[in-house]
């Protein structure tokens, strides 16, 4: 069955995304301060190719060629976030203009290619003198992290079409102060649901700042959601799924669409969990414009922990292609929680590409690629509202704990020489985006 354009709404957005910490380089410039991932990835071990962001795809300096790329894909809309230390190189008082500028001329960049700017404040990159007082674990730096946004809103304004806080607070609490995977690198679950409340807390101190500001403007929040099954009818598995579900998805989801923590996970985490004060929760849930939703894959829970269907296929990353799972998680969105419109803000894919003369032959991805927007369209067709979706990611760049080892591109970058080569999967999508049949532009036999 051949996807098309009209398979969604005409209102329907697509786009690429990115991340500042992940493309920019210029680590040292513009007057940039430390973030918490120039700590981490200089600390032996936590990279696994022992990189850094230093260089990565050099965009600081190449985004009018980055832009144009985008512009040829025919994408609508570029999602991208800016990095705090640009703009505040200590996370609060000073502001540094050059690192405003920066952002200012690469949205003017996107108005002028007629696309539209679809802003992240936070994906990741916090000021290293926030982490020396705590980081995400200090209440304060929900506070810090508002006026921020405000400096940011006040400067853009309403030329970004869309502003979202966070990018998957999961990862930056749970997997960040827990798992120990991300920076800071730390493993304390109590830290961790302090630093979660925090981040949802600034969330709604950012929204609440931003309002007045850019009142036209849509405000909204990026959530890693996870579909959790359970591996077997049996009691155990499904208890576990449910638990999964409640680490990963409701946590998160609860406080900012019912204004309460699941009461299940509450009692689960006993002393763990995190001081919420008088007002929080109001002020974590109030109204959005937009869920941005990230869906890489689901997990498959058993009483002893999770389960690879063996006949199922998995990506460089490990994680299984499950297209159903967008599916399910997006009706399911909409059957428990009375939501704003939802964007797939993050969807794609990591397989070993090889550059063969100009080519690059990516059959998986554009498999991946095809289900899950398959997947989109059949919950639209369900009566799930999703005005867009955003392919993860414009071009391979700095893959966080894996480095530059796994790549995720719709567009393949040689990093000896910053080329920038067009995947097939990039020419599917193009032709999907611009209306062209697809089979014509994908070579391979798949
Ligand atoms: C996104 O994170 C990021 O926003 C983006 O920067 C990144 O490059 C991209 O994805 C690709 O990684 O069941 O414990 O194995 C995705 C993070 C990936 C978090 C899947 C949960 C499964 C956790 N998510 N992961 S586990």
């Amino acid at each position: 069955m051949t996807l098309t354009r009209k398979d969604f709404p005409d209102h329907f957005i697509f786009g690429v995304a990115t991340s500042s910490y992940q493309i920019e380089g210029a680590a040292h410039e513009g007057g940039r301060g430390p973030s918490i991932w120039d700590t981490f990835c200089r600390e032996p071990g936590r990279i696994l190719d022992g990189s850094n962001g230093d260089v990565a795809c050099d965009h600081y300096h190449r985004w009018p060629a980055d832009l144009d790329l985008i512009r040829g894909l025919g994408a609508q809309a570029y999602r991208f976030s800016i990095a705090w230390p640009r703009i505040q190189p200590d996370g609060k008082g000073a502001i540094n203009p050059a690192g405003l500028d920066f952002y200012e001329r690469l949205v003017d960049g996107m108005l002028e290619r007629g696309l539209q700017p679809y802003a992240t404040l936070y994906h990741w990159d916090l000021p290293q003198t926030l982490q020396d007082v705590g980081g995400w674990a200090n209440r304060d730096t929900a506070y810090r992290f508002a006026e921020y946004a405000r400096v940011v809103a006040e400067r853009l304004g309403e030329r970004v079409k869309s502003y979202a806080t966070l990018n998957e607070p999961w990862c930056s609490s749970l997997l960040s102060y827990e798992i120990g995977e991300h920076a800071p690198g730390l493993r304390d679950r109590r830290l961790a649901l302090a630093a979660a409340h925090h981040l949802m807390l600034g969330h709604g101190e950012a929204i609440a700042a931003m309002r007045d500001v850019v009142p036209s403007t849509g405000l909204g929040i990026v959530l890693n959601l996870q579909p959790a099954y359970p591996a077997s009818d049996r009691p155990e598995d499904v208890a576990a799924a449910r638990f999964a579900d409640g680490y990963f998805n409701r946590w998160f989801l609860d406080p900012i669409f019912r204004a309460e923590y699941p009461a299940d996970m509450w009692e689960a985490y006993g002393e763990n969990v995190p001081e919420v004060q008088d007002g929080d929760l109001a002020r974590i849930a109030q109204p959005i414009d937009f869920l941005g939703v990230n869906y890489y894959s689901r997990s498959v829970n058993g009483a002893s922990g999770n389960v690879k269907p063996a006949e199922s296929s998995y990506t460089h990353m490990g994680w299984e292609v499950y297209p159903q799972g967008l599916t399910d998680l997006l009706v399911r969105l909409k059957d428990d929680y009375t939501l704003p419109p939802i964007y797939i803000t993050e969807n794609g894919a990591a397989y070993p590409d090889r550059l063969s003369g100009q080519e690059v032959h990516d059959p998986e991805r554009v498999r991946y690629f095809q289900q899950h927007l398959g997947a989109v369209a059949e919950a639209v067709r369900q009566g799930v509202s999703v005005d867009g979706y955003f392919a993860w990611s414009l071009m391979d760049n700095f893959e966080w704990a894996h480095g530059y080892d796994k790549r995720f591109g719709l567009v393949y970058v040689d990093y000896a020489t910053q080329q920038r080569t067009l995947k097939d999967s990039a020419r599917w999508y193009q032709g999907l985006l611009t209306g062209q049949p697809e089979g014509q532009l994908v070579s391979g036999d798949d």
